[in-house]
C-alpha cells in the first residue's frame, strides 16, 4: 500500500476504498487522473491512466526519490515497481518481470521506456565502460524498434505493430550485462495495405523525408512518400529528424555501414516492387514497369532476369518427380508480389532484432565464476482489439491477450495465496472470472479454432473461408463463448457467409472470415526464397537461409502462421510464468488523445475488462493491508502509550499487538509470522488519522525542544 497522499488526491491504493464498487473505484480514478495523480496501486499492481500530456515526474530528482525506497513510501509510480523488481532481483536473486498491459494508445511504450530509463539511471554508479555500452545499446534498440516496428494507426499515432519482450541480463552486482529481445507477430500486411486514415511503418516516411538526395539518388527513389503505392498516405513533421536519430542509433548499437546500407536498400525495393504492375494479353502474364524491377535486381544484388522470373512463374515439382515452371496468373503475380514484400519486411525486422540481440548477448558469463545471472524482463505486447472490421491479425492479438489474462490471474491468486500460507494465514477463495475457458476455445487440439483453420489449410482440396466458417460452426455449435449466425439467426449485425463472434474476456468481438485461410497459410513462393538465398549482398542471403533448399527437397509444410504464433505466446507465458510477476495496466481516458478529458464509459469498460475490481477484491478478500512488524511499529508508534517513545515490549509484534488493541480493531487483524494483516482499511485509517493529528503536536514539541523551551 501506498503512502498515504492527502486525501485532496484521492487513494493511491484502491484496496483502501471504502467499499469495492465501481461506482468508488471510478470515482477515485478519475479524481486522481483531474489532479494530475495517472498512477494508482492496487497493491503491488500499478494502474496507469495515458495522461496525454508531458508530465514533470520522470526526472532526475524523481529517480533519486525512488531509488532503493519500498513501495508504500513515495507516491505510487512505474519507478516504484521497477525498484521493487530490481531489488527482488538484486537482493534475492530472483529473475523477474513487468507485464505491461493495456488496450491501444493506453501508454505501454511509454511505460516500458520509462521503466527501462530507470533501470539504466540506477545502474552502474561506477560507470564501467562495457556497462555503460550495454545500457547505451538497450536504450537505442527503442528508437530503431520503433521506426521499424511502429506506425500511425487511428489508436495511436505511434503504435506498435509487434510485440516487444525484452530481457535485461545483470550480474552479481545488479549491473545490466546485457539482454535479448523476442518479438512476436510483425503486422506484415502493413506494408501493402493500410486502413483510411492510416499510415505504413515510420521507416518508409523517415528514408523518403530524411535521407540524404545523395542516398536516395543511389536507391533510385524520389523524396516524396506520396510517389509510392504504399505510402501515400500522410507523412509527419518529425519523420526527418527521426531519420537522423535512427542512422545514428544504428551506428551506436553497431551496425556497420554495409549492413545499413542494405536496410535501406531494402526498403527502397519495397518501394518500387510496390509500383510494379502485371497486364495480361489473355495468354501470358507481362510486367508494367520494367525500370523499377532493373532496379529491385541492383539493389538487391540479383539478376534482373531472376528477379522478372520469380515475379511471372512458380516452379513445380510433378507428382513424377519432374520440375516445371508455371505462368502466373495476373492476379497469382499480384499474390506473389504482395507476399514478397511482406516477407522481405518481415524478414528485415527479424534480422535487425536479431543483429541487436547478437550486440547485447551476454558473452563469456560464469555463474562459477561471477554468480547467478539473473534477469528482468519487460513486455510490451499489443493491446486487446475491437476494429470495426477485424481479421486474423486482431484475432492472433486478442488470443494473446486471453493468455496474458489467464497469466495474470494466476500469478496474482497464486502470489496472493502464497503469502497468506507463508504467513501462516487461512486463504479465503474469491469468486473471480476465470477465462481459461475462451483460451481453450482458440487452442486446444484438435477441437479449438486454431486446429479447425489448421485442417482447413492443410487439405488437399481447396477450401474456402466460408467453407472452414461453416466447419467451424459445427463444431464450435455448443461452446458458450462462441456464435456464428447459423446459431444466432436473428442477429442481423452478422453476416452468415462471413462472421463469427468470440466472447473474450473483454467484450464481444465480431471478426470477418475473409483473408483468414491465406494470412495463416502465408505462402510464399519458393522461388523468391532462391532469389534472395542467390543474392550477392551477404546481408540479404543470410536473411533467407531456407532458400537454398531446392524444389524437390522442399517437402515437409511449414507451420502455418496461427500455429507459429500460438507457439511462440507459449513460450512466453512458460518464461513469464517462472518469474516474480510485476504488472503495470495501463488505461487509456480518451479517444481524442485529450489531456483534460475523462470518458466515463470508455474507462468503465476498460476497469471491467482489465478485471480490476477482481484484482482489488482478491487483494482485499481477507486482507487489505499487510505489512512487516517493524514498519507498523515506526510508523504508528507514536499513537500507543505502550510503545512511545520507546516500546518496552519484548518483540516488535508485541509492540504492534499493543498499538491494534490499544486501538480496539484486534478483530480485524490477523498475526501472521513477520507480517500484520489488517481485513477493512478503516482501522488503517484510525491509525492514519490518529497519527496526522499527533504529528502538529509532535512538530510543537520538537520546537520547543529546538529553542530550549522545555
Ligand atoms: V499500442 O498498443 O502500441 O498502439 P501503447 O503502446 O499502449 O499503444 P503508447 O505508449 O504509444 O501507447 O502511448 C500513446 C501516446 O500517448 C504516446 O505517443 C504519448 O503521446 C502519450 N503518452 C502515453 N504515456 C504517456 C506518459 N506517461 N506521459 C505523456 C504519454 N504522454
Ligand atoms: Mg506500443
Amino acid at each position: 500500500m501506498a503512502e498515504l497522499e492527502g486525501l485532496e488526491f484521492g487513494k493511491s491504493d484502491f484496496v483502501l476504498l471504502d467499499e469495492v464498487t465501481m461506482e468508488q473505484f471510478m470515482e477515485n480514478l478519475k479524481l486522481r487522473f483531474e489532479k494530475g495523480r495517472i498512477y494508482t496501486y492496487i497493491g503491488e499492481v500499478v494502474v496507469s491512466v495515458n495522461p496525454y500530456r508531458q508530465m514533470d515526474i520522470y526526472g532526475k530528482d524523481t529517480i533519486d526519490a525512488y531509488r532503493g525506497r519500498e513501495l508504500y513510501e513515495n507516491p505510487p509510480h512505474l519507478y516504484a515497481v521497477s525498484d521493487a523488481a530490481y531489488k527482488a532481483m538484486k537482493r534475492r536473486a530472483k529473475d523477474t518481470c513487468i507485464v505491461i498491459s493495456g488496450e491501444s494508445g493506453a501508454g505501454k511504450t511509454e511505460a516500458s521506456k520509462y521503466i527501462m530509463q530507470y533501470i539504466a539511471a540506477i545502474t552502474n554508479p561506477s560507470q564501467r565502460v562495457e556497462v555503460e555500452s550495454v545500457k547505451n545499446v538497450l536504450l537505442k534498440s527503442n528508437c530503431v524498434l520503433e521506426a521499424f516496428g511502429n506506425a500511425k494507426t487511428n489508436r495511436n499515432d505511434n503504435s506498435s505493430r509487434f510485440g516487444k519482450y525484452m530481457d535485461i541480463n545483470f550480474n552479481f552486482n545488479g549491473e545490466p550485462t546485457g539482454g535479448h529481445i523476442n518479438n512476436y507477430l510483425l503486422e506484415k500486411s502493413r506494408v501493402v495495405q493500410q486502413h483510411d486514415g492510416e499510415r505504413n511503418f515510420h521507416s518508409f516516411y523517415q528514408l523518403l523525408r530524411g535521407g540524404s538526395d545523395e542516398m536516395l539518388e543511389s536507391l533510385h527513389l524520389q523524396n516524396d512518400p506520396a510517389a509510392y503505392i504504399y505510402t501515400k498516405e500522410g507523412t509527419s513533421s518529425n519523420d526527418r529528424s527521426s531519420h537522423r536519430a535512427v542512422m545514428s542509433a544504428l551506428e551506436v548499437i553497431g551496425f556497420s555501414p554495409e549492413e545499413i546500407n542494405s536496410i535501406y536498400q531494402i526498403l527502397a525495393s519495397i518501394l518500387l516492387l510496390g509500383d510494379v504492375r502485371f497486364e495480361s494479353d489473355g495468354e501470358s502474364v507481362q510486367i508494367l514497369g520494367l525500370e523499377a524491377v532493373g532496379h529491385v535486381s541492383e539493389l538487391t544484388a540479383t539478376e534482373a532476369d531472376s528477379v522478372c522470373k520469380s515475379l511471372l512463374f512458380r516452379t513445380v515439382a510433378t507428382g513424377g518427380g519432374d520440375v516445371i515452371e508455371k505462368g502466373h496468373s495476373e492476379q497469382d503475380a499480384c499474390f506473389g508480389r504482395d507476399a514478397f514484400v511482406k516477407a522481405l519486411y518481415e524478414r528485415l525486422f527479424g534480422w535487425i532484432v536479431s543483429r541487436i540481440n547478437s550486440v547485447i548477448e551476454v558473452k563469456d558469463y560464469d555463474p562459477a565464476l561471477h554468480g547467478k545471472n539473473t534477469v528482468i524482463g519487460v513486455l510490451d505486447i499489443y493491446g486487446f482489439e475491437i476494429f470495426d472490421n477485424n481479421s486474423f491479425e486482431q484475432f492472433c492479438i486478442n488470443y494473446c491477450n486471453e493468455k496474458l489474462q489467464q497469466l495474470f490471474i494466476e500469478l496474482i491468486l497464486r502470489q496472493e495465496q502464497g503469502e497468506y500460507q507463508r504467513e501462516g494465514i487461512t486463504w479465503q477463495h474469491i469468486d473471480y472470472f476465470n477465462n481459461q475457458i475462451i483460451v481453450d476455445l482458440v487452442e486446444q487440439p484438435h477441437k479449438g479454432i486454431i486446429s479447425i483453420l489448421d485442417e482447413a489449410c492443410l487439405s488437399v482440396g481447396k477450401v474456402t473461408d466460408t467453407v472452414c466458417l461453416e466447419s467451424m460452426g459445427t463444431k464450435l455449435a455448443q461452446h458458450p463463448h462462441y456464435t456464428s449466425r447459423k446459431l444466432s439467426p436473428t442477429d442481423k449485425t452478422m453476416d452468415f457467409q462471413k462472421h463469427f463472434r468470440i466472447r473474450h474476456y473483454a467484450g464481444d468481438v465480431t471478426y470477418s472470415i475473409e483473408g483468414f485461410l491465406d494470412k495463416n497459410k502465408d505462402l510464399l513462393f519458393q522461388d523468391f526464397k532462391r532469389l534472395m538465398y542467390n543474392s550477392a549482398n551477404q546481408v540479404l542471403k543470410e536473411m533467407w537461409p531456407d532458400g537454398q533448399l531446392s524444389i524437390t527437397e522442399v517437402t515437409k509444410r511449414p507451420l502455418t502462421a496461427a500455429t507459429l504464433f500460438k507457439n511462440s505466446i507459449v513460450a512466453l507465458v512458460d518464461k513469464l510464468g517462472c518469474k516474480e510477476p510485476y504488472y503495470v495496466r495501463c488505461i487509456k481516458p480518451n479517444e481524442m488523445k485529450s489531456p483534460v478529458l475523462f470518458d466515463d464509459a470508455r474507462c468503465q469498460h476498460q476497469v471491467a475488462y482489465l478485471g480490476l475490481m477482481e484484482n482489488v477484491m482478491v487483494r482485499r478478500a481477507g486482507f487489505a493491508y499487510r505489512q512487516h512488524y517493524a514498519r507498523v511499529l515506526q510508523r504508528y508508534k507514536m499513537t500507543c502509550e505502550y510503545t512511545w517513545p520507546n516500546h518496552l515490549m519484548g518483540s516488535d509484534r508485541e509492540a504492534v499487538e499493543a498499538i491494534v488493541t490499544q486501538h480496539g480493531f484486534q478483530d480485524d487483524v490477523a498475526y501472521g509470522h513477520t507480517k500484520l494483516f489488517v481485513r477493512t482499511p478503516r482501522s488503517l485509517f484510525t491509525l492514519e488519522q490518529e497519527r496526522a493529528a499527533l504529528i502538529p503536536i509532535l512538530v510543537l514539541f520538537l520546537q520547543k525542544v529546538w529553542r530550549g523551551a522545555l
